[in-house]
């Protein structure tokens, strides 16, 4: 299996926790994925990372694509429980992880242009407003809990962990551990668990 993704990408980080969490060997490929020299256009016409090339050739995208299909084909830990609602709960929460992802992304890619390029205010308060609120909502529903659903280390977990860890990285300024206790509690155990540990973000420069 390949996985096409750079060591910034926080997608491709969510898919390097889940193959770590679930043992599973893999060849990284480092590469954009819309470059003109990118070989992810030939898999995936979106030319997005990830993009995971299956051991027969075939190529998945998105990331919760190839988070479902890796959860399938490995053994324990399930990440993805086999229950109806419990799946549509822990989908739920991936589903917030990646957008506050993408709202993330968004402003660090945005401020890297030049200022005249960039959007106005009210473009920057929009996707903030997804971060803060997003992080809200995920406070409150991981409540005293020791994971985000259930009893137990799930999807759910890896989607909130990975958000969190692209935060830090890309938005260094925001300070989201004093309102939010219980995901800094949380974002600490998550970022002890050698798959977190041994897939940080390089530094910004
Ligand atoms: N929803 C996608 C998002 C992937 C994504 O936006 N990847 C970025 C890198 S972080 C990318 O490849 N961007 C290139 C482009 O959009 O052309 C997923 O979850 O896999």
């Amino acid at each position: 299996m390949k996985l096409y993704g750079t060591p910034r990408s926080p997608f491709a980080r969510k898919i390097r926790i889940v193959l770590a969490e679930k043992n599973l060997p893999y060849e990284m490929v480092v590469t954009r994925g819309s470059t003109p020299d990118s070989p992810v256009p030939a898999l995936n016409p979106l030319g997005k990372v990830p993009t995971l090339q299956r051991d027969d050739g075939r190529a998945l995208y998105d990331s919760p694509v190839i988070a479902e299909y890796l959860d399938g084909i490995g053994s324990t830990p399930k990440l993805i429980p086999e229950d109806f609602e419990s799946r549509i709960e822990v989908r739920r929460w991936e589903a917030l992880g990646d957008g506050v992802t993408e709202a993330i992304v968004a402003v660090n890619h945005e401020r890297l242009e030049p200022i005249e390029k960039q959007h106005n205010a009210e473009w920057f308060a929009k996707r903030q407003a997804k971060i803060t609120l997003g992080l809200a909502l995920m406070e409150r529903d991981l409540g005293k809990k020791d994971w985000c659903f259930g009893d137990r280390f799930t999807l759910a977990d890896i989607a909130v962990g990975y958000a969190l860890g692209y935060l830090d990285f890309a938005l260094p300024e925001v300070e989201w551990r004093s309102k939010h206790p219980a995901l800094a509690k949380l974002a600490a155990r998550l970022n002890a668990r050698p798959s977190f540990s041994s897939t940080p973000h390089p530094e910004q420069h």
